[in-house]
C-alpha cells in the first residue's frame, strides 16, 4: 500500500473530474473454486478499488459523495467464527482510516445510501462490472438488470479513471520496476529449465511458483509452449523437443499488484537453426525499432504500422511475401504474420483497465480503432503517447497452419503472399519478444534494469552457460 496521502489526493482529483453525484467503487469478493469454503481462486482486488481505496480485502465498497464531499468505506467486520479460522484482521473503521477515509459503515447501509440518492434523482456513477456477484449486487442496489449495466455505467467515471490511471507516477513506476525484477527471475528460470525431455507444464509451473514466492501471483496465466503460433497456448504435458522453439509469455504482480509482462522465444536445445534465426532477427529488429519511435505525441497506432511495414518488407526479402508494402499493409496482409497489435497499456492490470473497454483506454476521438480488419482489430493501444504511459512492445511473427490454409483457399491477400513458400513454414511455430516500455519526457525506456536475454548471441550464451 502507498502512503495515505496518495489515496486522499487521488480521490480529491476524482471528485474534481466528476463534479457531482455519488460514486460507487466496488471491491471484489472471494471466488470459491469447487465448494464454498474450499480452494478459493487467488483473491484479486479490483484495480480501480485498489487505486482509490488501497485495501486488499474482500467485501468492500468505496462510496464518494461528490456534492457533500464525504467518503465512506462500506464493509462488514469479521466475526469470531472468521477469526477462529482466518485470524483477526483490522476492522473496517481502521481500514478506512489507513487510507484517509473518514467514515465507515456496514454493508447493509449501502442500500439506504443508494435509495436516498435515487429518491433525490442524484446521479450514481459506477463502472461496468465484470464479475457476476457484483452484477447481482448492482441489480439489488440500483435495480438495473445485469445485461443493461454496461450501458448504464458512468462514462464520466470511466473517462476520469482512464485519465488518472494512464499516467504512472514515480511511486507506481517503482512498483513496476519491482515487478520487472520478479519477471526477470521467472524468465531466466524458464530459460535455464528448458531442455529436450521436460514437459511444457513443468517449466510453466516453476515459472508460476517464482511469481508466487516473490510477489502476489502471476499477472496472467503463464504461456509456455512449443506452439508459439497459438497466441494463448497454455503449458501442456507435451515434451520439449530438440530443434523446436519454446515461447514463454509470463509476468508477475508485486504484493501491491503492479504487473510485468515479458515474452521470450528460444531454441529448446539452446542453438537457433538458420531458418529460425532468419525470422528471429526480424522480430528482434522490430522490438528495438519501437524504442526509437515511441515518444510523447506519437500515436502508438503509427508505431504499430511502422513495425507491420518492416515485417512485411523483411518477409518479401525471405520470399514469403510480395507486392507493394503500403498496399499490402492497408489490405491487412501483414496479419498473416502478425495477427495482433504491437502492445497494450500496462499497470495494475496486465492489460491495464481493459475492463473499462479498450475503446475507452487505447483510443480517443482522434484515433479510432479499426474493428473490421483481421489483425488490426486486435490493436489495443492506438492513441498518442504521453509521458508516464506504460505500454508493451511485443512484435511477433507466427506461422499458423490453419490461417495459411484458409487464406490460400479463399485467395485472401493472394497478391501479397507467397503461399508456396508459406507451406514450408507450417511446422515453424511462432516468435514473439516482449518488454514493457515507459514513455519518458522525450522518448522511452524499457522497464527493468536487467534485460532478459533476447539478442540471439546472448540467448545462446545464456542457455549454454546455465
Ligand atoms: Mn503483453
Amino acid at each position: 500500500m502507498f502512503r495515505k496521502e496518495t489515496y486522499v489526493q487521488r480521490r480529491n482529483e476524482l471528485k474534481k473530474l466528476i463534479g457531482s453525484g455519488v460514486i460507487l467503487i466496488f471491491g471484489n469478493n472471494e471466488s470459491p473454486c469447487n465448494f464454498p469454503n474450499n480452494g478459493y481462486y487467488p483473491f484479486r482486488q479490483d484495480s480501480t478499488f485498489l487505486y482509490f481505496f488501497g485495501q486488499n480485502r474482500d467485501g468492500l465498497v468505496g462510496v464518494i459523495d461528490v456534492d457533500n464531499n464525504t467518503e465512506t468505506l462500506i464493509g462488514d467486520d469479521i466475526d469470531i467464527e472468521d477469526i477462529v479460522w482466518y485470524g483477526s484482521v483490522n476492522c473496517v473503521k481502521d481500514l478506512a482510516a489507513e487510507v484517509g477515509v473518514e467514515n465507515s459503515a456496514p454493508m447493509k447501509t449501502l442500500k439506504a445510501i443508494c435509495n436516498d440518492a435515487m429518491g433525490k434523482k442524484r446521479k450514481i456513477h459506477f463502472l461496468p462490472p465484470y464479475r457476476y456477484d457484483i452484477k447481482l449486487q448492482i441489480f439489488d442496489l440500483l435495480g438495473i438488470h445485469p445485461n443493461q449495466q454496461k450501458l448504464e455505467a458512468s462514462m464520466p467515471l470511466i473517462q476520469a479513471v482512464v485519465k488518472m490511471r494512464s499516467t504512472k507516477t514515480a511511486e507506481e513506476i517503482e512498483e513496476l520496476e519491482r515487478a520487472a525484477v520478479i519477471g526477470y527471475k521467472m524468465h531466466t528460470t524458464a530459460m535455464r529449465l528448458t531442455k529436450p525431455g521436460v514437459t511444457e507444464k513443468f517449466v510453466g509451473g516453476q515459472v508460476d511458483g517464482i511469481a508466487n514466492s516473490y510477489g502476489a501471483m502471476v499477472s496472467f496465466p503463464t504461456i509456455f509452449s512449443q506452439h508459439g503460433e497459438i497466441m494463448h497456448g497454455n503449458p501442456s504435458l507435451n515434451i520439449l523437443e530438440s530443434g523446436r522453439l519454446a515461447l514463454c509469455d509470463a509476468g508477475a504482480e508485486t504484493v501491491n499488484n503492479y504487473c510485468s509482462d515479458n515474452t521470450r522465444t528460444y531454441p529448446v536445445n539452446g542453438k537457433f537453426t538458420q531458418k529460425q534465426l532468419d525470422i528471429y532477427k526480424v522480430v528482434e529488429e522490430c522490438h528495438d525499432m519501437t524504442l526509437k519511435l515511441a515518444k510523447p505525441g506519437v500515436k502508438y497506432a503509427d508505431v504499430h504500422f511502422a513495425i507491420c511495414r518492416n515485417i512485411f518488407n523483411r518477409m518479401k526479402e525471405l520470399g514469403l511475401a510480395k507486392g507493394d508494402t503500403e498496399e499490402a499493409v492497408n489490405a491487412g496482409a501483414h496479419a498473416m504474420f502478425l495477427p495482433h497489435g504491437l502492445g497494450h497499456m500496462m499497470g495494475m492490470d496486465v492489460h491495464d483497465m481493459e475492463n473499462l473497454d479498450q475503446i475507452n483506454v487505447g483510443f480517443d476521438d482522434e484515433v479510432r480503432p479499426n474493428l473490421e480488419q483481421f489483425g488490426t482489430n486486435c490493436l489495443r493501444m492506438g492513441r498518442r503517447l504521453q509521458e508516464g504511459f506504460v505500454v508493451t512492445d511485443e512484435p511477433g511473427i507466427y506461422f499458423i497452419p490453419a490461417l495459411i490454409d484458409e487464406w490460400k483457399s479463399n485467395k485472401h491477400c493472394a497478391d501479397f503472399l507467397n503461399f508456396e513458400e508459406l507451406e514450408k513454414y507450417k511446422d515453424f511455430g511462432g516468435i514473439r519478444i516482449e518488454d514493457d516500455v515507459l514513455i519518458t519526457k522525450d522518448g522511452c525506456r524499457f522497464i527493468g534494469k536487467d534485460r532478459i536475454p533476447y539478442h540471439p548471441q546472448d540467448v545462446e550464451d545464456f542457455m549454454s552457460n546455465n
